[in-house]
């Protein structure tokens, strides 16, 4: 497998000005991975037009061990005098022939760990205390907090509590005052998780843990879509060579491409230089209303104009992956972003008739299993299906890559040259529903339909997904394939889907006994500004409550097995739950082909992806008023394993999250479980609305001295 870093060349040996650089791998002393966050400067280059200058809050690269032992002394010092000094040349910049030094890529480094090992890891914080982000401020659904963070190891099965994937823990910046600091342990009602500056993470991954592609970020509430923003993201890589796809020898003879898309939201203050570098500001993030951003004993934020929405790949704009005739790549594919729905699907350009082929090794870091078809190969990504059975449920599943979900695929280029284009469909608008053809009048319901509708339409019809009017209609370019004339010797082979049948995955819940026939676990995502299904303003709610630290708002009870049914009220949604990943078996009313593991899933809203309220399609009435008019019910099985402690599920619309769309769970011994109840899909309608107001928070502590 080709290391992380190298730079690629096409078959003449040139490099592309644009080719896709690699992330790099993490620095390590001592065994120890390197998580520094420090305000930089970026260059980040645009295979499209001018690169773009952002400075970001985002985690040093480092390129050799000189750079990493330095960034820890500086971490060390900071840690113990409140004051950050310089990174020197080689820590800060690497110089390369051509193209840009990987360490600086505005995306976080790339880890790798093998089950059954632990991950080391020192976070550091050279964020400076800010009473403008609202760094002294607690609220749970308001952003706040910008430049405090923790590390979340997304989809990784491992412990919860303490230093491991605890997210409950919040590392504050240098120069955070001690009143700040004392007022969060009060909060939190243990001291240990208010930190400041540097913590060090344990995370014991189990022997026997699926192998695949997973990715760490930090997921402070209430300020991880500004994160994001900042590149504070990377591609985490279980790595099993015994039974992950890694045992296999056509993924090993493949070239590997790490992709990590990202949104990085920068733009211009109001009133800065022309040339002076793009900001990534709570505004800018978050949106321009002023009182979102505006905390106790701060100023005003800076309007943000012209924000960047287009998708990053590695930290780049618009770059061109080169590919052999009939080579067959390793892509994993992390869908990092806000909150954008990216399809994965390559279209011709340029006169290109051929399509490179995606076929699924894994999803969300689990390899992806299922009866052996013939010809014996895994699954291939196809156009969405409009009117979906269950494999075409699956497709569109799979084919959609939502944010939090990742894809470990093989890239199959034709056996002719040509270009191709990963596109970023414009806006919700282009992903519109099909209405049904007949006219009539419909239901729709969790179990119940009448006439001709089929609740699977609700997916979005995608009638002009995986098509090049995409971009005259608005859409940009993420990514350029290349497939040129193919020289010497490179990858051409698959795996088989038997060979992945026979690799590690979690023991399968679908049709096992103990499996409740309706939902255990219900959960509806909405907002309580106006109706509790409008997607305008107020808290970002779960069942009608918005996030809360101090109880725990469900219990899981280890070993029992959950038949969860989620939906939305207004908008789209990506549920997202840590520790335990869930098998999905069934969307609306059509059973998956076969359940697929996720950590992940897209919960879609009528009539449009990526926006609006849950309104039905032209020509579709809710004629049973008992019945709720939500979106469609995913529903899945899931046990929680291993770990009792808190974790938290929400939805991995980030902006979401951080105004309040997440839930605190505790997963509990099995006899300490209150026992479980049936519940209707549509009880959280009639729940109290939430408390929207910010709350008084805490006062402002004097500003930092500064240093
Ligand atoms: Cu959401």
């Amino acid at each position: 497998m080709m290391a992380a870093g190298v730079l690629v060349t096409d078959a003449a040996g040139a490099q592309s000005a644009s080719e896709l650089v690699m992330p790099p791998a993490v620095g390590q002393v001592d065994g120890t991975g390197l998580l520094v966050l420090l305000p930089q400067t970026f260059t980040v280059p645009n295979g499209n037009g001018a690169s773009l200058t952002v400075q970001a809050n985002a985690f040093l690269n480092f390129p050799d061990q000189t750079s990493t032992a330095t960034a820890k002394r500086m971490l060390e010092t900071a840690r113990t005098t409140g004051k950050v000094g310089k990174l020197d040349k080689a820590g800060k910049k690497a110089t390369a022939a051509s193209g840009p030094a990987p360490n600086e890529l505005l995306v976080g480094p790339t880890i790798r760990a093998q089950p059954g090992t632990t991950l080391n890891i020192l976070m550091g914080n050279l964020l400076s205390y800010n009473v403008n982000q609202g760094d002294g401020f607690m609220s749970n659904d308001v952003p706040h907090g910008l430049d405090v963070v923790n590390l979340h190891t997304h989809g990784l099965h491992v412990s919860p509590n303490g230093n491991s994937d605890n997210v409950l823990l919040s590392l504050y910046p240098v120069g955070t005052p001690e009143s700040v600091i004392k007022s969060c342990a009060e909060d939190m009602g243990k001291p240990e998780l208010c930190q400041q500056v540097g913590y060090s993470y344990s995370i014991q991954i189990p022997a026997a843990h699926a192998a695949g592609t997973y990715w760490y970020h930090t997921h402070k509430h209430g300020s991880v879509a500004f994160q994001l923003s900042n590149g504070e993201a990377g591609a985490l890589i279980i790595q099993d060579p015994v039974h992950g796809i890694d045992s296999l020898v056509p993924v090993q003879q493949a070239a590997e491409k790490v992709m990590v898309f990202q949104t990085i939201q920068a733009g211009t203050p109001q009133g800065a230089a022309t040339g002076a570098p793009l900001q990534i500001t709570c505004a800018g993030v978050y949106g321009t209303n002023g009182s979102t951003c505006t905390y106790p004993g701060g100023s005003a934020p800076t309007p943000i104009s012209n924000v960047n929405g287009q998708l990053s790949v590695n930290g780049q704009l618009s770059p061109t992956v080169t590919m052999q005739t009939g080579e067959v790549q390793l892509w994993r594919v992390v869908n990092a972003t806000v909150g954008n729905v990216l399809p994965m699907c390559l279209v011709p350009t340029g006169g290109a008739t051929a399509t490179p082929t995606a076929y699924v090794l894994a999803a969300d870091g689990v390899p992806l299993q299922r009866p052996v078809p013939s010809p014996d190969l895994p699954l291939a990504l196809k156009p969405p299906a409009l009117t979906p059975d269950g494999n075409g449920v699956v497709n569109n599943e799979l084919l959609l890559l939502s944010p939090g979900q990742r894809l470990d695929l093989m890239m199959q280029a034709p056996t002719a040259v040509g270009t191709y284009q990963l596109i970023q469909p414009a806006s919700s608008a282009s992903l519109a529903m099909q209405p049904p053809t007949t006219p009539g009048t419909y239901q729709l319901s969790a179990t119940t339909q009448t006439g001709n509708y089929n609740p699977p339409v609700l997916l979005p019809a995608m009638s002009s997904l995986c098509q090049a009017s995409q971009l005259s209609n608005g859409g940009q370019v993420v990514m350029t394939v290349n497939v040129v004339q193919g020289s010497g010797s490179y990858n051409t082979a698959l795996p088989t889907q038997t060979q992945l049948n026979a690799l590690y995955t979690p023991a399968t819940l679908a049709g096992t006994t103990g499996v409740p026939s309706s939902p255990t676990q219900g959960v509806v995502f909405g907002f309580t500004s106006g109706t509790y299904a409008n997607s305008t303003g107020g808290a970002s709610v779960v069942n009608g409550r918005p996030f809360t630290p101090e109880r725990p708002q469900r219990i899981l009870a280890l070993g029992q097995t959950n038949l969860w049914g989620v939906q939305s009220a207004a908008d789209t949604h990506m549920f997202h739950i840590h520790t335990n990943s869930f098998q999905v078996i069934k969307r609306g009313t059509v059973d998956y082909a076969f359940p697929v593991w996720r950590d992940t899933v897209l919960i879609n809203c009528a009539p449009a992806m990526g926006g609006g309220n849950c309104a039905f399609p032209q020509g579709v009435t809710n004629v049973a008023g008992s019945v709720n008019n939500y979106g469609e019910v995913v529903q899945f099985l899931s046990q929680a394993l291993d770990y009792t402690g808190q974790m938290v599920m929400h939805c991995h619309n980030t902006n979401h999250e951080d105004t309040g769309m997440m839930e605190l769970v505790e997963m509990v011994p099995a006899d300490q479980a209150t026992p479980s109840r049936h519940v209707h899909m549509h009880e959280a309608a009639g729940a109290a609305p939430a408390n929207t107001s910010r709350g008084p928070g805490h006062p402002a502590p004097s500003p930092a001295v500064p240093h």
